[in-house]
């Protein structure tokens, strides 16, 4: 028997000094979709998503509420953890664990990083002077700074005091060699590009572009002390990237769980903080003789009804109100539909209802409940059977299983996660939606009750067969409603991975099936609600 792949799949960890919004809700919602794939692809999956619990802008969120940091972090970081598995799940995520970085084992793993930095001679103590973003969690060089703000908008103050520095400047190369020989290393290639322009100080190379970087803070104590200096505190970001490791099991590079996943290890972030990732932590990385990442995935930033989202203007998103508002399966497909991964999306309510509509209830909903309810009805609700086939027949059921560039399903899905290209796996399984509603039009089984039973029950078997593969491959972005449809066909559990996708004839004449029920409703314009007006 081959080894199962292994594969450890990461959010960024969220900042807790406010609630979360469709944003972080986006982020989770696509890892969890990557995880699920990489489960029914036969891989053993880790995935882990958690809050950012440290820093300036935490501390001084706390202050602004008059409640001491960790009681504050405690209640806020309650919200993240119950959108996920480890709380109430709203969104109905997948995740292995939960990180909080004012954890024990993250304290221990964050000074276990540091020691081995400083132990190789990548730290030293000096003074930083300059611009600070606490909004950001991130130093800028005057040079940056667009009318006096950083070129994200965020304030910035002036900071002057003693710090550790990390020797970033000294990375350049080894930084861009990596790069050279890791192709894949960002997606989108667009941002990958970027981030290699920076490394390489603009357009050609400039030797000495990356500074060194600050990484401790005197002026408040709101994160994890440094080693052997414990007036001082880590730069929030050194101890955040920190989280990933924590979590296999580091410092303990013995453990099972470290051995088995950091070497393959994916980050999915917004495209704010891929520096962070891709240029940072890799440099932290090497400075501590680690292994580094395999893969960091970018993806683009949303905004509500064209507008960017903010407090003031009062259209942040919450996931609740999402839910409550779509329904929790029609969210996920329409986060994944709706913009190709890397790409800036657009949240508007009006999308969101025609999308649902046209894909999940007119096409792929109808599709099921014109099968499953005729099967029901007409063929004393058991599986009918499957000979002869007509070519009709053998066409469908072969785009069921083999998408558009002439591949098997399972391999032309696997060849679109590695750039978690979900908007395109989507458009394929809902081409067959159309190609099978096509088909049941034209074969009419309706008539051929009357005329040909024996006709009719091929039809609703191929049907039946489009519907269990469909079922199958929309899993990981509409798990309820998947289970449903499945739960309906008598699909046993252990039949419903991507393996099962190409065996032909899956379904058993004779099976019995449940008593069909919708799975995916039309959504009234007028009973969807203003959801920006929403309170
Ligand atoms: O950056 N559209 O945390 P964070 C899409 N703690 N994604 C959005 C978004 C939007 N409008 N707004 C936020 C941090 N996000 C750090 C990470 S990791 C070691 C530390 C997403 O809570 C975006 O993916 O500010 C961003 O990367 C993530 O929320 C976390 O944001």
């Amino acid at each position: 028997m081959t080894q199962p792949d292994s594969f450890y799949v990461t959010t960024p960890i969220y900042y807790v000094n406010d609630a979360p919004h469709i944003g972080h809700a986006y982020t989770t919602i696509a890892c969890d979709v990557l995880a699920r794939f990489k489960r029914l692809e036969g891989a053993e999956v880790k995935f882990l998503t958690g809050t950012d619990e440290h820093g300036q802008k935490v501390d001084k969120a706390a202050k602004a509420a008059n409640i001491d940091p960790q009681s504050f972090t405690d209640n806020v970081s309650m919200h993240f953890r119950n959108l996920v598995n480890t709380g109430d799940n709203l969104l109905n995520v997948t995740n292995d664990d939960f990180i909080r970085t004012t954890e024990p084992r993250h304290k221990e793993a964050a000074q276990a990083i540091w020691q081995r930095m400083k132990d190789n001679g990548h730290i030293y103590l000096d003074s930083y002077a300059g611009w600070y973003s606490v909004r950001d969690e991130a130093y800028y060089a005057e040079s940056e700074l667009i009318d006096g703000k950083a070129p994200t908008g965020a304030d910035v103050e002036w900071v002057e005091e003693e710090s550790y520095f990390f020797d970033l400047s000294q990375w350049q190369d080894k930084l861009l060699e990596f790069y050279d020989a890791n192709p894949d290393f960002v997606i989108p290639k667009e941002r990958f590009n970027e981030v290699k322009s920076f490394v390489r100080g603009g357009k050609d190379y400039v030797q000495g572009a990356l500074k060194d970087l600050s990484i401790s803070r005197t002026t408040f104590n709101w994160g994890v002390p440094v080693p052997g200096d414990e007036k001082h505190v880590m730069y929030v970001w050194v101890d955040a990237l920190t989280n990933y490791l924590t979590a296999t099991g580091f410092p303990d590079t013995d453990s099972p769980s470290y051995q088995q996943f950091w070497p393959n290890t994916t980050h999915i972030v917004g495209k704010d903080i891929l520096r962070f990732h891709a240029v940072y932590w890799p440099a932290f990385l090497m400075a501590a003789d680690l292994p580094l990442p395999q893969k960091v995935v970018a993806h683009g930033w949303w905004t509500i009804e064209g507008e960017k989202m903010s407090k003031s203007l009062g259209n942040v998103v919450s996931p609740q109100e999402l839910v409550d508002n779509f329904g929790l399966d029609q969210v996920r497909y329409f986060l994944m539909r709706q913009v190709p991964f890397g790409s800036d999306g657009n949240f508007s309510k009006a999308n969101m209802v025609s999308t649902i509509n046209a894909d999940l209830a007119n096409n792929i909903g109808n599709l099921a409940q014109r099968t499953l309810s005729m099967i029901y009805k007409q063929c004393e609700g058991s599986i009918p059977t499957n000979t002869p086939l007509t070519a009709a027949d053998i066409k469908l059921l072969e785009l069921a299983r083999v998408t558009s560039n002439s591949t098997n399903a399972r391999n032309r899905i696997n060849e679109l996660i590695q750039y978690c290209a979900f908007d395109q796996i989507i458009k394929d399984i809902v081409a067959i939606g159309s190609a099978a509603n096509e088909y049941i039009d034209e074969q009419a089984p309706w008539a051929l009750k009357k005329t040909n039973t024996d006709r009719m029950n091929v039809v609703l078997y191929t049907l039946a067969e489009v519907v269990r593969c469909i079922a199958i491959m929309l899993q990981p972005f509409t798990p309820e409603a998947s289970k449903k449809l499945l739960d309906q066909l008598a699909i046993p559990d252990d039949q419903r991975l991507f393996e099962h996708l190409t065996e032909h004839y899956a379904l058993t004449p004779g099976t019995p099936i449940e008593k069909p029920q919708g799975v995916f409703p039309r959504m009234d314009e007028a009973l969807a609600g203003d959801i920006k007006n929403a309170s």
